[in-house]
């Protein structure tokens, strides 16, 4: 069978760093092996740099079209996507998948769409090319919502979650035509690397656990070894919690050295409590890479700001953690939410937080219910009507505590703190001076963008525009409704 996979433009890029981070869609290359092993043609087309869905749907004329759908603020465009594609070819089988669709799929139940995946896709989408096929009742392929004469279904789950070693290696060669184009900030190209999935916390602003329900699968060390050691010098590792297992991360180490692997940048996710009881793991992993860097979701300033986050960690932790790995010549980059309900005083207690331990290299993000998370279900009422690209974590989704204006002037005033302010502690010339020359229209691209974060007048304008419109179909901004058994048909 002819399949096409497209990872399409978020579309919402307007505000914060995601056109600086472009990765590759590992997802789509994962099922893009397990289709290739079962004898599918696979082609992968990445939007975000040669776009003209059309134009891919001619050329590959597919029987089935997956389409990827990462994130909630996403799902506008998600449905444009498939519409183009139900345009073109009429006759291709839609089918979207993604983390942002299974934790959340009724946005996307809409006509050009045809079904939705709820699960991990290398089972799934292998089964239901074999059922489209042999032309088999698509309500025995597991983990979907379908889309029937009758309305929407949901097909049974899959008997557990597949395990990672299912499909060793992703098919990267089906992105070759775009590598050069990925990247993170000025480390290009870049790979993006899964050495595990899941995460056993509970953050309440996090969909990835409720979707897993807390679980972690690993993948085997000879795969991930394997990957490491054919992938190119700077490495994005995907895994929700790097380091989680300690005895597995050990033996990783030690059988990535015993390869030769040594990279330029690795860059990997994880939390600060979890790094003041891996100093061992910390010594072991630091000779892996030239520049090694962590990014921290960390998240509030005080212990009642992670304890209402349900973070079970304290700031004992952020700042034992930070310097630990700090100690061992990790870079620590990270992040804080901010909340919309806060009053001036925990501006202030952030921004004192940040000054005193050091933290400027950290970003901010407005605490977001996003889709798929229990706070979501809870605050639902409180979020007027808008799209979901508003889901992006620099949009207020509702009046916040100190007005829009103030609020706003309080945000971009904390950005203001940051090492991307030009103005501040580290100007645009030394920002300059630390890159190459032919780095310095890119840094420059970078920093300009950053400079509007600063600046409250951008955001002001945005709220404006975007309040009291909706998402043109599916069930814009509703907790999920109750699931039906797949119906005979
Ligand atoms: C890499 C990554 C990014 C990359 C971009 C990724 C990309 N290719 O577009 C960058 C760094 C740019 C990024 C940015 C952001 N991200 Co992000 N990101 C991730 C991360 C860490 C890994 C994704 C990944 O590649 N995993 C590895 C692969 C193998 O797994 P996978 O993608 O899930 O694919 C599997 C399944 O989902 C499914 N599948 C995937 N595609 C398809 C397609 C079809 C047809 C089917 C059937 C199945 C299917 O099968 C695949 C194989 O099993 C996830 C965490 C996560 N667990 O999902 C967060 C995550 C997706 N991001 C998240 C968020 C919030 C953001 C930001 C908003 C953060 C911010 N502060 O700004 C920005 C948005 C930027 C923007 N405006 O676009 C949230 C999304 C939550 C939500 N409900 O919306 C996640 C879940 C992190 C989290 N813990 O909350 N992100």
């Amino acid at each position: 069978m002819d399949i096409l996979l497209l990872r399409p433009h978020p579309g919402s890029d307007k505000f914060g760093l995601g056109p600086f981070f472009r990765v590759e869609p590992l997802g789509l290359e994962y099922i893009g092996a397990a289709l290739l092993a079962k004898g599918h043609r696979v082609t992968v087309a990445d939007l975000r740099f040669r776009p003209g869905t059309a134009a891919w749907v001619r050329r590959s004329r597919p029987h089935l079209v997956g389409i990827s759908c990462p994130h909630a603020l996403e799902y506008e465009r998600i449905i444009e996507t498939a519409r183009e594609v139900r345009r073109v070819n009429p006759d291709a089988f839609i089918h979207v998948g993604g983390h942002a669709a299974a934790a959340f799929p009724g946005p996307l139940e809409c006509d050009d769409i045809d079904a939705i995946c709820l699960d991990d896709g290398e089972e799934v989408v292998v089964q239901l090319a074999e059922a489209l096929d042999k032309g088999r009742s698509l309500a025995d392929v597991p983990a979907l919502r379908l889309r029937t004469r009758d309305g929407w279904v949901t097909t049974p789950p899959l008997a557990e979650r597949t395990p990672l070693d299912l499909v060793p290696l992703p098919a990267r060669e089906l992105v070759a035509q775009h590598r050069s184009g990925y990247h993170c900030l000025l480390f290009k190209p870049v790979w993006l690397i899964e050495t595990a999935r899941g995460c056993p916390h509970r953050c309440s602003f996090c969909s990835v656990w409720q979707l897993y329900e807390r679980s972690c699968r690993e993948r085997s060390i000879s795969a991930v070894v394997e990957d490491f050691a054919t992938t190119g010098d700077a490495v994005f590792v995907a895994d929700d919690l790097f380091w989680h297992n300690p005895v597995r991360s050990l033996e990783l180490a030690d059988a990535l050295k015993k390869r030769g692997v040594f990279k330029r940048w690795i860059l990997v996710q994880t939390r600060t409590d979890l790094l003041c009881r891996s100093s061992e793991l910390l010594a072991a992993w630091r000779p892996l890479a030239k520049d090694f860097d962590i990014f921290l979701g960390l998240e509030a300033a005080s212990d009642n700001g992670l304890a209402d986050l349900a973070k079970d960690s304290g700031v004992t932790e952020t700042i034992e953690g930070v310097r630990i790995a700090r100690e061992h010549g990790y870079g620590i980059n990270g992040n804080f939410l901010i909340d919309p309900d806060w009053t001036e005083a925990e501006f202030r207690e952030l921004w004192e937080f940040i000054a005193r331990h050091g933290l400027q290299r950290a970003g901010f993000t407005i605490r977001t219910p996003l889709p798929g998370t229990e706070y979501y279900n809870q605050v639902a009422s409180r979020i007027a009507p808008q799209p979901w690209s508003n889901f992006d974590m620099h949009h207020l989704l509702w009046e916040p505590r100190l007005g829009v204006r103030r609020f706003f002037e309080l945000y971009t005033e904390t950005w203001r703190r940051s090492i991307l302010n030009t103005s501040g502690e580290k100007s645009m010339l030394d920002w300059m001076r630390q890159v190459r020359p032919s780095q310095i229209p890119y840094i420059a691209r970078v920093l300009w963008r950053t400079q509007g974060m600063m600046k409250p007048a951008a955001y002001l304008k945005e709220y404006e525009a975007t309040r009291g419109t909706v998402a043109p179909c599916g069930t814009s901004l509703s907790v999920p409704g109750i699931v039906e058994p797949p119906s005979n048909f």
